[in-house]
C-alpha cells in the first residue's frame, strides 16, 4: 500500500514537470485529488489493510495529498507568472511611436453666419424661434395674407406634399405660429432651412436658408425698423455701414421695402467693384410694417398693436462674406472645402 502511495506521488511529480498551461494543471488536479481520483482508489482498498496499519496508511495518504496540493499551487504560481510576463511583453506600449494628430472639426460656414446673426439679435433683446420645415398652407400663406392666386403658392414654386401640406418656402410660418401662441410684446428671429422649386447652379439651390425677424408692440413704427437695420448692419459689416430703404411689395407687410447696405467691400469708392457693381449699395433683405390683416388674422388687435418684420437669405450673406464663388459648395459637404473654415 505504501508503495502504491509513493508511486502515485512520483507519477504526479513527473507529470507536473510536463505541465504547460492552466488547463493541464486543472486536469491533473482532478486526476490526483478529485472525488474519483487515484487516492480515492487507495482509500477504497483500505479494507484489505490490517486494522492497526490503517491509521498509518490514512496519514500517509493525507500527507501525499497535501504534498501534491502544494506542488500544484507552486506550479499555478509559476504559470501565472509566465502568463503575466508574456502579457507584459505583448501589451508593452512603444512610447517612441509617433502620435496621430487628432482631427479637429470645423463649424460649417452657414452655421457660423447663423450664429453670428443670432448673437447680434440676442444682444438687441430678441429670442430665437424655430418651427417645422413641413408646414400647413394655413400658417404658410393663408395667415400671411398671400392671395390664393399668388405665384409663390404655385406648385411650380413650392414643393407640395399634398393640397394643404408643403415644404416651407420661407420661415414666416414660424412667426405666424408665434403670434398665435404668444401675447405681445413679441421680439423674435427665426433662422432656418427653406425650400423652393429651383434648378441647381452656382447661385441657386432648391434648399436654402433664411433668417426672419418680427417685432410687435404698442407704438412700433418705421423708425424702429430703420434703427434696428442700422444697428444690425453696423454689427455685421462694421461701423461705417449704412442702410437705404427702397419701396417694394410683400403681401405680409405694408408698407414694404428692400434694404440696401452701403457696399462692405468698396464703400462706394470703386466704380468697378464686383460686389456692388459700382453702385455703392448691396441689397441684403426685405422688410416692412406687418400688414394689419396679418396681425388680426393671428389674433393680435391691429388697432392696439403694430409691428415690423424683415427677412434675409443666409446663403448669400455667407458666400459674400467668404468670397465663395459657388453656392453648391455649401451643400456638398466636401471636407476639403469645409475644413478651410476651421474654428469658424
Ligand atoms: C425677403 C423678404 C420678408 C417678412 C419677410 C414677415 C413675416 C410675418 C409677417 C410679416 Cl409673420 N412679415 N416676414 C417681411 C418682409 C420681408 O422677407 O426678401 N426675404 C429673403
Amino acid at each position: 500500500m505504501q508503495d502504491k502511495i509513493n508511486e502515485i506521488l512520483k507519477s504526479s511529480e513527473d507529470q507536473l514537470q510536463e505541465i504547460e498551461d492552466a488547463k493541464q494543471l486543472q486536469e491533473l488536479r482532478v486526476q490526483f485529488l478529485g472525488k474519483k481520483g487515484r487516492f480515492t482508489e487507495v482509500l477504497r482498498s483500505m479494507g484489505n489493510v490490517a486494522p492497526e496499519e490503517r491509521p498509518l496508511i490514512g496519514k500517509l495518504v493525507n500527507e501525499a495529498r497535501e504534498k501534491i496540493q502544494k506542488a500544484i499551487e507552486f506550479h499555478e504560481n509559476r504559470l501565472s507568472q509566465i502568463e503575466k510576463e508574456i502579457r507584459l511583453k505583448i501589451e508593452r506600449v512603444d512610447v517612441s511611436v509617433p502620435g496621430k494628430k487628432p482631427e479637429v472639426g470645423a463649424v460649417h460656414p452657414l452655421s457660423v453666419t447663423t450664429q453670428q446673426l443670432e448673437d447680434i439679435f440676442i444682444a438687441m433683446g430678441y429670442s430665437i424661434a424655430e418651427g417645422p420645415e413641413v408646414e400647413l398652407d394655413e400658417y404658410n400663406f393663408e395667415l400671411l395674407n398671400v392671395p390664393k392666386d399668388h405665384t409663390s403658392r404655385d406648385a411650380q414654386d413650392s414643393f407640395y406634399i399634398n393640397e394643404n401640406v408643403l415644404l416651407r418656402p420661407h420661415t414666416s410660418p414660424v412667426q405666424a405660429r408665434t403670434m398665435l401662441s404668444q401675447k405681445p410684446p413679441i421680439k423674435i428671429v427665426c433662422p432656418g432651412r427653406v425650400y423652393r422649386v429651383d434648378e441647381v447652379d452656382a447661385t441657386h439651390s432648391p434648399v436654402f436658408h433664411q433668417l426672419e425677424g418680427l417685432v410687435i408692440d404698442k407704438g412700433i413704427h418705421m423708425g424702429h425698423l430703420k434703427g434696428t437695420l442700422d444697428e444690425f448692419v453696423k454689427k455685421l459689416y462694421g461701423e461705417n455701414a449704412r442702410t437705404k430703404l427702397r419701396p417694394s411689395f410683400f403681401p405680409f407687410t405694408e408698407p414694404s421695402a428692400e434694404v440696401d447696405v452701403s457696399c462692405y467691400v468698396c464703400d462706394g469708392k470703386d466704380d468697378n467693384c464686383k460686389v456692388c457693381k459700382g453702385t455703392g449699395w448691396v441689397e441684403i433683405m426685405g422688410c416692412g410694417m406687418v400688414n394689419p390683416k396679418v396681425l388680426d388674422g393671428c389674433g393680435i388687435d391691429s388697432t392696439v398693436y403694430s409691428g415690423f418684420a424683415f427677412g434675409m437669405g443666409l446663403d448669400r450673406i455667407t458666400v459674400s462674406k467668404y468670397n465663395i464663388s459657388d453656392l453648391r459648395t455649401l451643400f456638398e459637404n466636401d471636407l476639403r472645402f469645409l475644413s478651410q473654415f476651421l474654428g469658424g
